[in-house]
């Protein structure tokens, strides 16, 4: 039995960081990991996670998704109520594996394992390098050995004995017309008494709340030092990418795979995070 560990809120270390004058490898370190993959003008193309994305990934989500830190951490809180010993947690749509990080350093035991599943060989690729360098602790193993981590398309996955899976920010990103089945290929994968926790994107049926969120949303990201040319060029780049729906759309849904006790439990502008039990 070991203590939880806290992640540390990025905006802690930003904080930090400006304090103390950056040295040059610092500088240029930082540099690499900056998003600025929408900064110069470019022809449209479709989003894609890719490489490029991949390399500054933690940067464009941190500041592209209001609440993003507090939703990743609070997942370690809920997985540390839900995830006893034995447990089994998938994490789909991993990316470079912040949620299955934040329920890693939550949970007060070792006696568990994640599934991390994630279709870009960019993101995979970069989530074993960083488990293979991560330890809890001097005593424990690498982090490769708790959380298994897996190049393949979720739709295709197996889904068993979970008790617990994560949706965090990825059904955005899944066709429409198959996320239907695959709600309830999760809900039959998952142990009774099991949490689902779904974050996305999301609209509103009334058009004037849609259109003030989606304004201040890119007000927030101008806070977050994107451009206007940025925030233009990414919102046309996940033009039918990514398809938000409305969060009455994904309690039917889910409803209607067999979940129960769905809700809201976080909420930023257009960006809202559920659980559903089953
Ligand atoms: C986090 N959950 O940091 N199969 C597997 N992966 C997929 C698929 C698919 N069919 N489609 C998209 N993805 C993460 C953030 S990002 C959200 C999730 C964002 C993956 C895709 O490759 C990407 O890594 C991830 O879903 C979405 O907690 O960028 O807004």
């Amino acid at each position: 039995m070991r203590n939880a560990r806290k992640i540390e809120p990025r905006i802690q270390s930003t904080a930090n960081a400006m304090t103390t004058k950056p040295t040059d490898n610092q500088k240029s370190a930082d540099a690499e990991t900056t998003d600025r993959v929408f900064a110069t003008e470019r022809l449209p193309t479709a989003f894609a996670f890719d490489d490029q994305v991949a390399s500054v990934f933690d940067d464009m989500i941190n500041r592209s998704v209001p609440g993003y830190s507090t939703i990743v951490s609070m997942i370690g809180v809920l997985a540390e109520r839900y995830c006893g010993a034995g447990s089994r947690i998938y994490d789909l749509g991993a990316s470079l594996g912040g949620a299955s990080f934040a329920v890693a350093h939550q949970l007060p035991h070792d006696d568990y394992q994640i599934i991390a599943i994630d279709n870009s060989e960019a993101m995979t690729s970069r989530l074993r390098e960083r488990l293979a360098n991560t330890q809890l602790d001097a005593q424990t193993a690498p982090l490769s050995s708790r959380i298994e981590c897996r190049n393949e398309d979720l739709r295709d996955s197996e889904i068993r004995d979970a008790s617990m899976v994560i949706l965090n920010f990825t059904l955005q990103f899944i066709d429409p017309a198959a996320r239907e089945a695959l709600m309830h290929k999760i809900y039959a994968g998952m142990r009774p008494g099991g949490l689902l926790v779904i974050s996305e994107k999301i609209q509103f049926p009334d058009p004037q709340l849609n259109e003030l969120f989606i304004d201040l949303y890119h007000r927030f990201k101008e806070t977050q030092g994107y451009s206007k040319l940025e925030i233009a060029q990414k919102r046309a780049a996940l033009e039918n990418v990514l398809i938000p729906e409305t969060l009455e759309a994904h309690r039917q849904r889910l409803s209607g795979a067999g979940f129960h006790s769905i809700d809201a439990w976080f909420q930023c502008f257009n960006f809202a995070s559920m659980v559903a039990f089953k």
